[in-house]
């Protein structure tokens, strides 16, 4: 029998919160090879039964009692929005570092306290922006300079589990999901990964927002938004928009986006990550993941041979991953950090501000 031994020491997680994205994290820390140390939920009885299915080795009923415990060197902080800031500014205290859901906060100012005392504390804190792992995505933003000088860069992102008025969950009370929805839930991740492709930064925008379902069932009358369209301009002078919405039928997590330059373009489709779209005026083609020949950015993120679909749990894995690694002194190229989760709420409030106002904003 030979002894396999461990290279560095485990990482111990402790999750808070026990619905549907604690279970990805969950498992992602399982593949990184992490021990899943607790689970913390303030219904007991359900922190035990996620402890359960997650495979955990403790649960409670506190997340304070989670934090405190000295159980864990990382949490994950997967619970409402309201939630966010106040967790991971206690885990941060408590010196241990943080992986915490977006939006980081449920305003702006606040998201970049959060980014000022995880840099302070000298702590890996990081936001799960997670769409940045798709190796199509990598490779786009390899190839960017193929593209020459970008001129337009635009998409959406829509869903439509929001549609029916008997639909319903905690990110539409404002109390919970903070005073915007559409553009911080999904919004966000569509700047951040504009902004990580293309390096390039939004430097003012105009948006409109709009309620389609006023009334739902359970919670009554609607404030935050179902739908938005923003149009900006960035850094390098390039135009842009995108559509974000919660209502659109038939689209269910289809974040697009395509970026146009002098020399070609990119359309990449979140349901379709297999594929990057390389236009050219000559002829357009379509690249399809393969880590024989992607370029050496997006190889590390191609586990699977060609023609083995990967999705959205490997991506949210490599995420998990990379955050483990930078906790352990490993540099990671791309790791989406409270500072990015700042940008995102920032470019978030501003677009909430100005769809209130009317106008253009500068950011
Ligand atoms: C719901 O809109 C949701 O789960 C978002 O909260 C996630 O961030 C997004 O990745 C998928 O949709």
């Amino acid at each position: 029998m030979l002894e396999i031994r461990r290279e560095s020491a485990e990482v111990r997680v402790g999750i808070i919160g026990s619905g549907f994205i604690a279970r990805i994290h969950a498992r992602a820390s399982r593949q990184a090879g992490a021990r899943l140390a607790a689970v913390a939920d303030v219904d007991e009885e359900a922190a035990l039964q996620a402890g359960r299915r997650f495979g955990a080795e403790r649960a409670f009923g506190s997340a304070d009692a989670l934090i405190e415990s000295g159980l864990v060197d990382v949490v994950h902080v997967c619970t409402p929005n309201h939630l966010h800031a106040p967790l991971a500014l206690k885990a941060i205290e408590a010196g241990l570092a943080v992986i915490c859901e977006k939006p980081l906060a449920t305003d702006a100012p606040t998201a970049v306290l959060m980014a000022g005392r995880a840099r302070e504390a000298g702590l890996v804190a990081a936001v799960p922006f997670a769409y940045r792992f798709h190796a199509m995505v990598r490779e786009a933003r390899a190839r960017l300079a193929d593209l020459g000088r970008v001129s337009l860069i635009q998409g959406s992102y829509l869903q439509d589990w929001l549609l029916k008025s008997s639909d319903d969950n905690w990110r539409v009370d404002p109390e919970k999901g903070g005073p915007g929805r559409t553009i911080g839930d999904i919004g966000s991740h569509w700047f951040d990964l504009i902004e990580f492709v293309t390096g390039d930064r939004i430097t003012k925008l105009c948006a409109q927002t709009s309620v389609v379902v006023a009334d739902r069932v359970h919670s009554g009358p609607v404030l935050t938004e179902d739908l938005a369209t923003v149009q900006f301009a960035t850094a390098s002078g390039a135009l842009g928009s995108v559509a974000v919405s919660q209502v659109a039928p038939g689209r269910k997590n289809r974040l697009f986006f395509e970026i146009s330059g002098a020399s070609g373009s990119f359309a990449f489709d979140q349901e379709s990550p297999e594929q990057l779209w390389l236009g050219g005026r000559e002829g357009s083609q379509l690249l399809v993941r393969d880590p024989m020949t992607l370029s050496e950015a997006a190889a590390p993120y191609s586990p699977l041979p060609a023609g083995h679909p990967q999705g959205f749990h490997d991506c949210f894995d490599a995420f998990v991953a990379d955050t483990y690694a930078t906790i352990s002194g490993e540099h990671r190229e791309g790791l989406p950090t409270f500072e990015d989760g700042a940008r995102a709420a920032l470019l978030t409030d501003a677009a909430l501000r100005s769809a209130r106002e009317g106008g253009w904003v500068t950011c």
